[in-house]
């Protein structure tokens, strides 16, 4: 396949995955699992995948600097509707100055008809998509390194065609302790022990794909991974976010495949006592999170439980964690329609063929995909689609206690917008 044809072909299928990434980002409308009564404060954690990425830096900013862009309308709708206290955005392009735009312009706006939202907090910082590592690191021949140029987002330390493209936003009502806070943008991926590094399979070396100089650069997170300690009364819940990459883009080395794996990997050792002690942040502090936090993870994971391209078990890294409580999967009335129609109707639908399937993509002001999450029919269908237990409300004392290790029932994803959070407790 040609360069171009490959690019154009790698462009519409990622424009199938943003869609259903959007898609996917459900904001539960019927998210109150039993936790809502007795005593205790009430927090609703989200996650969304929306999409607010634009093909060129700036372009972002521009579009949320007047108060009339529909797609950022729809989605701020959304937000206001479900109301999360604490809500991480998937792919909105790393800039301070568009994050406070959409509060502003947007969140603060009524939209159709729903109450206003104002977070006092955010949190924002750079992401390594669109980022030139100078290497060759998809090993085509070629080092590409301007931004707009064939290649660029391959070569790049994660996939984007400019710098922070795909970036990702926290917003939140309670304060972010921000000097708690701790971003892992720089963690080298050698650096995880037992890393899954790809292998060239035409050298008899093994794990080769990348040479050691780039290996000497290659950063495990796609985008960053964040831990932002949130202070919600006297208490920390510990945010923990992030947006592997897509397992799929490659060959049969299985480069992203593996990179998803270790990126979801990361979190399940950042919180299990012990096996976070060779984890360093971007400030230079060591270690995983402290035993006795309490912690959620949110994000785009781009991995199933039991469908997909991701390597097996990658999901299950979390949501059978003994020390991650993944027993609750939101729903809501919204979701049962629409996934029937995306996700039961012919499986097995190879997932890239389902994904496909969803373009062309989201309209921008369909307003129904707030409501999206999984349903049991889809699950009996094989074809799973949808989102873990992402947000929802927890009272925070419920996390107290012993750890839950819940099996069943999984929680559905789908393969490219998987969201996963859960609440837990690390081990004291
Ligand atoms: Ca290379
Ligand atoms: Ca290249
Ligand atoms: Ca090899």
């Amino acid at each position: 396949m040609s360069s171009a044809v490959r690019r154009s072909r790698r462009i519409a299928v990622r424009g199938g995955l943003l869609a259903t990434a959007v898609m996917l980002a459900a904001l539960p409308s019927v998210a109150a699992p039993a936790a809502a009564h007795g005593k205790g404060e009430d927090v609703r954690f989200a996650t969304f995948n929306a999409s607010l990425n634009r093909s060129a830096a700036g372009t972002l900013r521009s579009d949320l600097s007047t108060p009339g862009n529909a797609q950022a309308r729809t989605i701020a709708e959304i937000v206001q509707r479900n109301r999360p206290d604490v809500l991480l955005i998937n792919e909105f392009d790393f800039d301070p100055v568009a994050a406070r735009l959409f509060q502003d312009n947007y969140l603060s706006v009524g939209q159709n008809g729903a109450k206003p939202i104002r977070y006092p907090h955010r949190f924002i910082a750079p992401s390594n998509t669109g980022v030139a590592s100078g290497f060759d690191l998809n090993n085509n021949g070629q080092v590409v390194t301007q931004p707009g140029t064939p290649g660029y987002g391959d070569d790049a330390l994660g996939f984007g065609d400019f710098p922070g493209q795909y970036g990702m936003v926290v917003y939140s009502r309670y304060p972010i302790d921000l000097g708690g806070a701790r971003t892992f943008q720089n963690f080298l991926w050698k650096d995880m022990p037992g890393a899954l590094l790809p292998d060239d399979p035409a050298t008899p070396a093994p794990a080769d794909w990348y040479s050691p100089e780039e290996l000497a650069v290659f950063r495990l997170s796609s985008k960053s991974h964040w831990d932002l300690p949130v202070r919600i009364g006297k208490r920390t819940v510990h945010f923990l976010v992030s947006h592997p990459t897509p397992p799929v883009f490659d060959g049969p080395e299985d480069r992203n495949g593996r990179r998803n794996f270790d990126e979801i990997r990361f979190w399940a050792d950042y919180v299990r006592p012990g096996s976070g002690r060779y984890i360093y942040d971007d400030q230079g502090r060591r270690g995983g999170l402290r035993p006795g936090s309490k912690f959620v993870i949110a994000g785009d994971l781009n991995s199933d439980p039991r469908d997909g391209d991701s390597i097996p078990g990658a999901a299950q890294q979390l949501l059978e964690h003994r020390w991650v409580n993944a027993g609750f999967t939101p729903s809501s009335r919204g979701a049962v329609g629409p996934s029937r129609r995306a996700c039961c109707r012919a499986a097995p639908t190879p997932p890239t063929a389902a994904t496909r399937s969803t373009t062309p993509p989201t309209s921008p002001t369909s307003r129904v995909r707030a409501t999206y999450a999984p349903t049991t029919s889809c699950r009996r269908a094989g074809w799973s689609y949808g989102m873990v237990g992402c947000s929802g409300r927890s009272r925070v004392i419920r996390w107290r206690g012993s750890p839950a290790r819940s099996r069943s029932p999984v929680p559905t994803t789908g393969w490219s917008g998987s969201i996963c959070a859960s609440a837990g407790s690390a081990a004291s």
